[in-house]
């Protein structure tokens, strides 16, 4: 692999720390299904057996801290087998698939949050994924009431959730820069409206791409 290519059926969902994704991402499958078409929903770091192993030993806050290069490694580690298990053959059935956060996700955290060039990411992705959603959804809020959200819910908090509001602010900027490069790809939503509005503003997003695309 050694290509880049956008899939018109393949959609992601970015944003920080409880932006509200998995609450739009049910709106979209329901949205997408009206029809009967085929709708994947599927998540990163995870989507596979393998993958969720992977995701498990990333976000466990029990290990020694991850060096950066290790974090990212494991993130494209997980993405290799999620593609090329899930992702490749949802589309080539004609499924479309939507994606809770991609290598988007990457650029935000581990090459904004934690300073890794770009140019390696984006050689990662190139070499190891080779595909990119055709519509990302980044919902935006600020940090701090995404962080509140996060932290309403049971649990305690995992490995890259206990990292201070500084290193969230640099996650929250790289989106919004890649959004800027990346304008005909990118919707940006306002997440910090009631779920019902935001869950509206995704559904009309993604229904007005299909009918371009
Ligand atoms: N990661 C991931 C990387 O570092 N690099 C990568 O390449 C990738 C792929 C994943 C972690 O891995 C990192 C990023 C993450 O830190 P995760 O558990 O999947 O871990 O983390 P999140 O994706 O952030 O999951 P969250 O559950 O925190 O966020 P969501 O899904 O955006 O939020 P959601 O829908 O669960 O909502 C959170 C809470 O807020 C409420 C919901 O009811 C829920 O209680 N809520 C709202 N409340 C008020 N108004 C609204 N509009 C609301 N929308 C939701």
């Amino acid at each position: 692999m050694n290509e880049l290519r956008m899939h018109p059926r393949f959609v992601s969902l970015e944003g920080g720390e409880g932006a509200g994704k998995t609450t739009v991402l049910n709106a979209l499958r329901d949205a997408l299904a009206a029809d009967g078409s085929e709708v994947v929903c599927t998540r990163e770091p995870g989507g596979t057996p393998l993958a969720e192993m992977i995701r498990k030993l990333l976000l466990d806050p029990g290990h020694e801290p991850a060096a950066p290069e290790t974090e990212l490694l494991l993130m494209f580690a997980a993405r290799a087998q999620h593609v090329r298990e899930v992702i490749l053959p949802a589309l080539a059935r004609g499924a479309w698939v939507l994606c809770d956060r991609f290598t988007d996700s990457s650029h935000a955290y581990q090459g904004g949050g934690r300073g890794i060039d770009t140019a390696l990411i984006d050689e990662l992705e190139r070499r190891v994924v080779g595909i990119r959603p055709a519509l990302t959804l980044l919902l935006d809020l600020p940090v701090a009431q995404g962080r509140a959200r996060a932290q309403g819910r049971d649990g305690t908090p995992d490995r890259i959730e206990s990292e201070q509001d500084a290193f969230f602010e640099r996650v929250r900027a790289a989106f919004l820069a890649r959004a800027l490069s990346f304008p005909e790809r990118f919707r940006v939503l306002d997440a910090s409206r009631p779920a019902e509005r935001v869950a509206a503003d995704a559904v009309g997003h993604l229904l007005a791409w299909r009918g371009g695309a």
